[in-house]
C-alpha cells in the first residue's frame, strides 16, 4: 500500500465528514480538469446540481479552453469563469495539483478541498480523498457519495454521470468494465439517462474537418516491432490544413490503439514550438502510466498522458526510447 493510498477514504467513512463541510460551506466550487473529459466533467456537474438540489451556493469550473464537445451535457451553461471567494471546493478525477491547469490559484484559494478521483496516482493532494482505485470512472465515485449523502438522482444528473462511466470505459469495451460499472449502467438509464442519445453525442457527433484529421494522422502512423509500438502525430500544419485546433483531436489515439499486434501507442500533439502533449494507450503487461512519469505525466494503466516542454522531434525521440525500453527487445 502506497503512502496515497493510505490516506484514500471510502465514501460510507467520508461522507458524513463532506455533508457536514458542505453544511458549514457558503459558496461552494466544482472542478473538472484541464483538457477536461466527460468523467471529470459530467462528475462536476453532477456533483454541482445535487448541492444545488441541497440548497447551496455552487459554481462549477473548468480550466481554459472550455470542452466545447462537451457542451451537451445538463448544466453545461452553467459553468462560470470567475466564481466568488470559495471555502469549498470539490475536485473531480484530478489525480494530482498539475491538472488544475490554469485554475491552480484557485484551488490554493479554498481553505477545503475534497479529492474525489479514482486514479491509482492519485497523489492525496486534498483535505479529504475519496479516491477508488477499482472504480471505473470517477462517475462511479460520485453516484455512491450522492447514494451516500441520501441525494436524489434526476435525470439530468444520471446523464452525466453515465456520460462519464460511458466514456470512461471506452464504450463499456475497456479491460474496466466490470459487473459493477454496467449494473451502474443499468441504474442510470433506469434514473433517466437516454443511452443511446449519450453514445451519439460522445461518439458520432464529430465533423468532417475531425474526421479528416483523423485520417491523416492514421495515415501518417508508424510501427515498430511488428505493429507492438504504433505512434502518430498531429502537428500545427495538419490542424491549420484542416480547420481543427488541437482539442478536436480527442479520438486518434483510440484509433491508433485497435491494431492487432499493439502493446503501445503513442499520439504526439504538436501544441506550440516548444510544448509536445502526448497521449499513450496500452495492452497486456505493458503499463501506459510507465510511458509518461518519466515526463511528468500520469494517468490509468491503460490511458495516460503527458506534456513535454520541448518540440515534438525532441519528444517524439525521447518518449519513443521509453517505449521501445518497455517493450523489450522484439522476440
Ligand atoms: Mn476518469
Amino acid at each position: 500500500m502506497t503512502v496515497a493510498e493510505r490516506r484514500f477514504r471510502e465514501v460510507s467513512d467520508a461522507a458524513s465528514d463532506i455533508q457536514r463541510l458542505i453544511g458549514e460551506a457558503r459558496e461552494i466550487g466544482c472542478l473538472a480538469h484541464k483538457d477536461a473529459d466527460a468523467d471529470s466533467l459530467g462528475s462536476a456537474l453532477a456533483f454541482a446540481e445535487a448541492l444545488r438540489e441541497m440548497g447551496k451556493s455552487v459554481h462549477t469550473v473548468v480550466p481554459r479552453p472550455l470542452p466545447q464537445a462537451l457542451a451537451y451535457l445538463p448544466g453545461y451553461d452553467t459553468i462560470i469563469d470567475e466564481p466568488p471567494p470559495l471555502d469549498l471546493l470539490f475536485t473531480f478525477d484530478c489525480a494530482t495539483v498539475h491538472r488544475f491547469g490554469d485554475r491552480a490559484a484557485l484551488v490554493e484559494s479554498v481553505a477545503h478541498v475534497i479529492n474525489v478521483d479514482h486514479h491509482a496516482s492519485n497523489d492525496g493532494f486534498g483535505e479529504i480523498n475519496v479516491v477508488d482505485t477499482a472504480a471505473s470512472a470517477t462517475g462511479q465515485v460520485v453516484y455512491r457519495l450522492l447514494q451516500a449523502m441520501g441525494c436524489p438522482i434526476s435525470p439530468e444528473t444520471a446523464t452525466n454521470l453515465y456520460a462519464a462511466l460511458l466514456t470512461d470505459t471506452g464504450g463499456f469495451r475497456h479491460e474496466n468494465t466490470t459487473e459493477a460499472a454496467l449494473r451502474l449502467g443499468a441504474d442510470l438509464v433506469g434514473l433517466g439517462a437516454n443511452a443511446g442519445w449519450i453514445a451519439l453525442k460522445s461518439y458520432k457527433s464529430r465533423t468532417v474537418a475531425q474526421l479528416r484529421l483523423e485520417g491523416m494522422a492514421v495515415a501518417r502512423s508508424q510501427t515498430e516491432s511488428g505493429g507492438r509500438l504504433i505512434w502518430s502525430e498531429i502537428t500545427s500544419a495538419m490542424l491549420e490544413e484542416t480547420g481543427t485546433t488541437l482539442q478536436e483531436a480527442e479520438g486518434v489515439i483510440d484509433q491508433l490503439q485497435t491494431v492487432g499486434p499493439m502493446k503501445v501507442a503513442v499520439l504526439f500533439k504538436q501544441a506550440g514550438p516548444q510544448l509536445t502533449k502526448i497521449s499513450v494507450r496500452s495492452r497486456d503487461e505493458i503499463d501506459a502510466t510507465q510511458v509518461c512519469t518519466p515526463f511528468g505525466g500520469g494517468g490509468h494503466r491503460r490511458a495516460a498522458g503527458a506534456e513535454l516542454r520541448e518540440p515534438l522531434e525532441t519528444a517524439r525521440k525521447r518518449v519513443l526510447d521509453v517505449a521501445r525500453a518497455l517493450l523489450g527487445p522484439t522476440s
